[in-house]
């Protein structure tokens, strides 16, 4: 009999996850099968508490396809607590279900009640604080010479307790203002880093869940946490300050154990815990540790050491309300390179270069040292065109620099640190006599632990190198949260991961990831519906912006607050996630609500003394026009011939007007869709009102009767296009005007952040499928190409970041923004796109006429695999596809469409009015 069966159970998009804080935990699985055309017919769920066997939730069969995202339904779960899941499924195969196939979960603490611990602060070393704005220095400013060096160590925190009893089950829950490292009986409590992560820490601080039942014993047992300043209190962001969230670090944490007599204890961080300093001499995320091997207190964090002469640490009072489970993957070392190259000597320093721009930090295994030996790493994303050092981040605070102190430890030393990392290709090392081997030196990359998701490769080099370039930005900056650039600010900018966030959901799983982030940035929101330009934004931010200047006093802008809304639809079509769409949709509304009450109060400065007739004052008063914004930032053309810090002005000066009432435009028409989901159909139709007049104001007001926009720059009329604001009778016109300005630029893109994600679809729409082949083979910059050609390993933040003699601008070199053209190449060069949420249903249409011989592409969808693999020759394409059972796919090719369901297909494709290319590049 034809056998289906139940595979890759998930909880809230985890296996198996610990600690959970979701009250109705979602449940997930795939259909495996080697029969085709299988889909579900129904399916029978189970949850149970794992120590009793109580069954909590137990349906009947519901004849349905649904397999993603069952929303649990029984009695309340508790907190800390082991649930089994079980499932089941009826398949098209038969009237015979599958075998069940099993699952389990845990529950964090639910409730602030839950906690009898506090929050304990150990000895605070005396610390001065520096303030000064990167973009004082963006704009060109001096620092008033009042900066003042802030430093300070590492603190240890050490608590005894005793076991009565053997242990069933530990789990310890902790959390740390700065970051922290845990160890039970001197073992680490896991392989983590860089705990808590980045969270707006004062509306919500992530709290780690760790199986520690191993790491007991009877009788004496201790707990330590190594602390340092991280996000809370070291320098990061925007303005490269510290303490920007407090100038004291500490930690709380909280130890239930289940013994095998059935018998509970907690314990928790209490006045009891003891503090010493580390042996960091300080450790920031932005300039480095500085690390003394000598300084290690043997023993400390095992049972038996003598800690009475340690300081007692002050326990604070402060409510727990912001305690929240973590949610999702947490940092880990993800890759451990060795190098391609090591240069230099002992007396400049030898250079190791990684072949790869990475964010991480370095392993060094060195010989025996002299004790008191000083090793420093600097870090650097490029050399110059000799190959002679270069730091390519400029500003205060952005040493990047480790450096560690030799103990003289007789079989040699190894180093990597533990509380920063860097953003670098390359490596300067001094202090040691002989150049490192490459076992000894690796470079370990760091970040958030996602699963991988899909992969592209094609029959061009540069193309797959293009690809390999947005991955390695992807990971670079998903770390913890999605980051601009992991070497200068390190901040949550909400504008670059709104136009990479397609992208990112072809190469790995982030669904989860970007939850999270989302729970961040709602909790920034502002009162008055601002969404900020970038979460966390810390207390420090907030009183900055109010005295800042130009962009510096920027809050919420246009195409990056949108993030609130575009994110959670992007996770809702790729994920099929309702739920995120349900947790921000009264954000959303706060926002789009603000952009109205701005628009009806504010016009432009240069209407403001103007008389206008009845029908414009009704326009502006619809339109969100006005305020700073970043317009379609670092538009390429609006960079030139001027200084960095003055040209940066440019883009939003000359397209801030134009663009901002467009996503004003464009958020309401995703409103409309996502209220239609959430089942408010009235709501949904009051934004679809609401977006076609202010449509209908921004055609009066900024489209002429040519087609034409009053900025005559190629991202407003991207924009226009993509976003339907375009009168149809106009949009052929307004595309040739968009294909004119290409063509006048050399076949070049002049598009900035925000357009970039729609031109080549918006030429291709349009008809413009050859001039959109053009753009992205365009080896001149700016263009995609420049940048593989001139050596990038990852997405610049410049298109001529680096020059065509080799000369780099101090510019970020790992900048995933650009590299939103990615989610294109899984979309129309492999052609796989979603139809119906999480790929239950897509469409199959690839670009035969891109210039490529051969395509393979696959995405590891929730549903199971999508693989496409296509190839041609002058005249047919052959299409390879695999379609994950329960799911269906719709090949639409020349205007004919087929619809197939699960399992393997290949078809033969006549492509005598496809040309094979119409690229600029010889096929390879
Ligand atoms: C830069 C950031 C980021 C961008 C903002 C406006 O400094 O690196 O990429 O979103 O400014």
């Amino acid at each position: 009999m034809a056998e289906h069966s139940c595979t890759r159970l998930r909880v809230e998009y985890l296996e198996s996850p610990l600690g959970l804080g979701v009250s109705a935990p979602r449940f997930s699985w795939r259909m495996d099968t080697t029969e085709p055309g299988v889909v579900q017919t129904g399916y029978e769920i189970e949850v149970r508490e794992a120590s009793s066997g109580l069954l909590l939730w137990g349906k009947e069969r519901r004849d349905t396809g649904a397999s993603v995202h069952i929303v649990y339904g029984g009695a309340p779960l508790s907190s800390n607590s082991v649930y089994d899941w079980r499932v089941r499924t009826w398949s098209s195969l038969g009237d015979e279900p599958s075998e069940w196939s099993g699952g389990r979960f845990e529950t964090g603490l639910l409730q602030a009640s839950d906690w009898q611990a506090r929050w304990v602060e150990p000895v605070q070393v005396p610390t001065t604080v520096e303030r000064w704005s990167l973009f004082d220095w963006v704009m060109g400013r001096q620092p008033d010479g009042s900066i003042i060096d802030r430093l300070r160590p590492t603190q240890l925190l050490r608590q005894r307790f005793v076991l009565e009893a053997p242990v069933l089950r530990a789990r310890l829950y902790a959390t740390a203002r700065g970051i922290y490292e845990a160890q039970v009986n001197g073992m680490p409590a896991d392989d983590q880093v860089l705990a808590p992560g980045f969270d707006s820490y004062e509306q919500r601080t992530s709290v780690q869940c760790y199986d520690i039942t191993a790491a007991l014993r009877a009788g004496e047992n201790i707990l330590a946490l190594t602390l340092a300043d991280g996000w809370w209190a070291g320098r990061i962001g925007l303005t490269g300050s510290s303490a920007q969230w407090g100038d004291s670090t500490a930690a709380i944490w909280q130890l239930e154990i289940d013994y095998t007599n059935g018998d509970h204890a907690v314990f928790a961080s209490d006045d009891t815990v003891r503090s010493a300093v580390g042996p960091h001499e300080y450790a920031d995320l932005f300039i480095g540790e500085r690390f003394d091997r000598r300084a290690i207190i043997e023993g400390w964090s095992a049972p038996g050491f003598d800690d009475s002469e340690w300081s007692a640490v002050t326990v604070l009072g402060d409510d727990l309300s912001m305690l929240a489970s973590f949610y999702g993957e947490p940092v880990r070392r993800v890759a451990d390179l060795q190098p391609i190259d090591v240069s230099g000597n002992q007396d400049s320093g030898f250079i190791v270069d990684f072949g790869q721009v990475i964010t991480g930090r370095v392993r060094l295994v060195m010989p025996q040292l002299p004790a008191g030996t000083m090793v420093s790493l600097e870090h650097t994303e490029v050399l110059d065109p000799q190959g002679a050092w270069f730091v390519n981040i400029e500003g205060i605070n952005k040493e990047q620099t480790d450096v560690y102190i030799a103990a003289g430890l007789p079989g040699g030393e190894v180093y990597e640190p533990s509380f920063t990392f860097h953003g670098f290709r390359y490596v300067r090392i001094t202090g040691l006599t002989a150049a490192p081997t490459n076992e000894n030196v690796r470079g370990i990359v760091l970040g958030s632990d996602l699963e991988t998701a899909g992969s592209i490769h094609t029959s061009d080099a540069r193309l797959n190198k293009l690809h390999q370039n947005a991955v390695w930005s992807q990971r670079g900056n998903f770390l913890s949260i999605p980051t601009d650039c992991p070497q200068r600010e390190r901040a949550g900018w909400s504008g670059d991961i709104q136009v990479f966030a397609p992208s990112a959901t072809n190469n790995a799983h982030v669904a989860s990831f970007l939850t999270r982030w989302l729970h961040n940035l709602r909790a920034d929101q502002l009162p008055d519906g601002r969404v900020p330009i970038y979460s966390p934004r810390s207390p420090f931010d907030r009183t900055q912006a109010q005295t800042g200047e130009g962009l510096g006093a920027i809050v919420a802008a246009a195409g990056w607050s949108d993030a609130i809304v575009i994110v959670p639809w992007v996770l809702y079509e790729r994920y099929a996630d309702q739920r995120v769409l349900e947790e921000n949709y009264e954000a959303m509304l706060a926002w789009v609500d603000y952009q109205a009450r701005t628009a009806a109060s504010e016009v432009p400065a240069e209407l403001e003394d103007a008389s206008l007739n009845e029908q414009r004052r009704k326009n502006q008063a619809l339109l969100y026009n006005t305020g700073d914004h970043f317009g379609d930032w670092l538009a390429p053309s609006t960079l030139l011939d001027r200084p960095f810090h003055e040209a940066i002005g440019i883009a939003p000066q000359l397209t801030s007007e134009i663009i901002a009432p467009m996503f004003q435009i464009r958020s309401l028409q995703l409103l409309g869709h996502i209220a239609r989901v959430l089942g408010r159909p009235s709501e949904a139709d009051a934004f679809d009102v609401r977006r076609s007049n202010i449509r209908a104001a921004f055609i009066d007001e900024y489209v002429k009767s040519d087609g034409r926009l009053t900025c005559d720059l190629q991202g407003p009329y991207v924009l226009a296009l993509a976003f339907d604001v375009i009168p149809n009778e106009l949009r052929a016109s307004t595309a040739a005007h968009l294909a004119r300005l290409i063509s006048e630029n050399g076949n070049r893109l002049d598009t900035g952040f925000v357009s970039v994600p729609y031109l080549l679809d918006v030429l291709h729409d349009a008809g413009y499928s050859e001039l959109a082949t053009r753009v992205l083979w365009q080896s001149e910059s700016p263009s995609w190409l420049y940048e593989v050609d001139h050596g990038a390993t990852t997405m610049w933040e410049s298109w001529d970041a680096v020059a065509a003699d080799g000369t780099a601008r101090t510019v970020s070199m790992n900048h995933y923004a650009f590299g939103c053209v990615d989610d294109w190449l899984f979309r129309r060069v492999a052609g796989v796109e979603p139809v119906l949420p999480g790929y239950r249903e897509f469409s199959v249409a690839p670009d035969f006429s891109v210039g490529l011989q051969d395509v393979q592409a696959h995405i590891d969808s929730l549903y199971g695999l999508i693989e496409i693999a296509w190839s041609r020759n002058e005249s047919t394409a052959t299409l390879e596809l695999t379609v994950p059972p329960n799911a269906r796919a719709h090949i639409r090719i020349e205007g004919a469409e087929e619809t197939l369901a699960s399992g393997f297909h290949v078809r033969n494709i006549g492509l005598q009015d496809i040309p094979l290319a119409t690229r600029c590049g010889s096929l390879t």
